[in-house]
C-alpha cells in the first residue's frame, strides 16, 4: 500500500480511503501499525481540527436515537459528521453497539456522513488507541464534527472525555427525585446534560430531572475551562427533534468562549500529554508480556518467593533484562 497516496485521498476527503485508513489503525500486526503511524504523522501536518464531541450514556437513553437526529440537524446545515464508537462491551456481545444502523438509517444514507461501527477488542486500550487515531484521520479528512459514542458502563467515558473538545452525557428521565446514580466523577466531566426523552407522559419527569441536575451541577467545584453558566443540563428530546438545535447552539458557544480564552487549545495539549504517556505506559506494559519477560518474571518470582532475592533487587534484574530488549 503506497502512505502517500491513501494520505493525499484522505485529505480530499474520499470515504473509503478514510474506511480503508480506519482499518489501517485497526489492526494489530507490526507492519501495520508502522504504516499507521506514517500515515498518521503525513496528515497530522495538514493540522485540521473538527470539533470533537464525546456522549456517554447508559444503555436504551437514546444515544442512536440521538445521534442519528443530531447528525442530521448538522449535515443539514452543511456540516459533515464522522460518528466514532468506543465499546468496550463489543467483545462480549460479539457485536457494536452501533451495530444498530436501523436506528441511524438516514444518517448512515447522507453523503455528508460517515458512520464507523465499534471493532471487538477486549481491551479498552486498544479501543482508545484505534479510536483516537480514527478521530484524527476523520479530522485530516475534512469532518467538521466527530461524535464519539460511548455506552456509559465505566471507564470508557474517561477515554472518550480525553479525547473530546465536549462531552455531553445523555440520561433519560428518572422517576423519583434520586440522580440516578451517576457517579460523581462522570458529572464532573460533563460540559452539557441532556435529559433525552422530554416528550408525552415523560415530559413532567424530565423537567423534574432536569432541575435535580441543574441542581447538582451548580454543587461541582468550577472548572477554569467553562464560562459562567456551564455546564448545564437540558431537555431534548430525540424522537420528537426537540431541543436539539438549541444544544447544538449552547455546544457551539461553549466552543467559541474556550476558543478565545485559550482553553481549546490548551485542552488539546494536555490531552495530547495524556495520550503519549498513557502509549508510553502500554508499550512497556506489552514488553512484561512477551513469553521471554514472563518466564523470567516466573524465574525471579521463585527466588524472591524462596528468599534467594529480595523483591527490590529482583524487580531491578527483571527492568535490567528489558532495558535491553
Ligand atoms: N419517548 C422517547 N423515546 C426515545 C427517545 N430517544 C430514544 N427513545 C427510545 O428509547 C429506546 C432506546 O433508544 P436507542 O437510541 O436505541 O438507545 P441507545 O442509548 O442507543 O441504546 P444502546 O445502543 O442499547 O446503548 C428506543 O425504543 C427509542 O425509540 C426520545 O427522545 N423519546
Ligand atoms: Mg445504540
Amino acid at each position: 500500500m503506497d502512505i502517500t497516496e491513501l494520505a493525499d485521498r484522505i485529505l480530499t476527503g474520499d470515504r473509503r480511503a478514510l474506511a480503508r485508513a480506519i482499518t489501517l489503525v485497526e489492526s494489530q500486526r507490526a507492519d501495520h501499525r508502522a504504516q499507521a503511524g506514517e500515515l498518521l504523522e503525513h496528515l497530522s501536518k495538514a493540522h485540521r481540527q473538527a470539533l470533537r464531541i464525546g456522549l456517554s450514556g447508559t444503555p436504551g437513553v437514546g444515544k442512536s436515537t440521538f445521534i442519528e437526529a443530531f447528525g442530521m440537524l448538522l449535515t443539514g446545515q452543511d456540516l459533515r459528521v464522522a460518528v466514532l464508537a468506543v465499546d468496550p462491551s463489543s467483545a462480549r456481545s460479539g457485536g457494536s453497539i452501533l451495530g444498530d444502523k436501523t436506528r441511524m438509517e438516514r444518517l448512515s444514507r447522507e453523503k455528508n456522513a460517515f458512520i464507523r461501527p465499534s471493532p471487538s477488542q477486549t481491551h479498552l486500550g486498544g479501543v482508545a488507541r484505534r479510536t483516537r487515531e480514527a478521530v484524527a484521520l476523520c479530522e485530516a479528512a475534512g469532518f467538521d464534527v466527530v461524535l464519539i459514542e460511548t455506552v456509559g458502563v465505566g471507564q470508557s467515558e474517561t477515554v472518550v472525555a480525553e479525547m473530546s473538545d465536549l462531552f455531553l452525557l445523555l440520561l433519560a428521565p428518572a422517576g423519583g427525585d434520586e440522580l440516578q446514580g451517576v457517579k460523581r466523577g462522570i458529572m464532573e466531566m460533563a460540559d452539557l446534560i441532556l435529559i433525552n426523552k422530554a416528550d408525552g407522559d415523560l415530559k413532567p419527569a424530565a423537567t423534574r430531572t432536569c432541575a435535580d441536575y441543574m441542581g447538582a451541577l451548580r454543587l461541582l467545584r468550577k472548572r477554569p475551562q467553562d464560562p459562567a453558566d456551564f455546564p448545564k443540563a437540558m431537555m431534548v428530546s430525540a424522537v420528537e427533534h426537540e431541543g436539539l438545535a438549541d444544544a447544538w447552539s449552547e455546544m457551539q458557544a461553549l466552543t467559541g468562549w474556550r476558543k478565545e480564552n485559550g482553553h481549546w487549545d490548551a485542552n488539546r495539549a494536555t490531552q495530547a500529554r495524556y495520550w503519549f504517556d498513557q502509549e508510553v505506559r502500554h508499550a512497556l506494559l506489552a514488553r512484561l508480556n512477551t513469553p521471554e519477560a514472563r518466564s523470567e518474571m516466573d524465574r525471579l518470582s521463585g527466588d524472591v518467593a524462596q528468599g534467594r532475592l529480595g523483591p527490590t533487587a529482583a524487580a531491578e534484574q527483571m527492568l535490567a533484562t528489558l532495558k535491553t530488549a
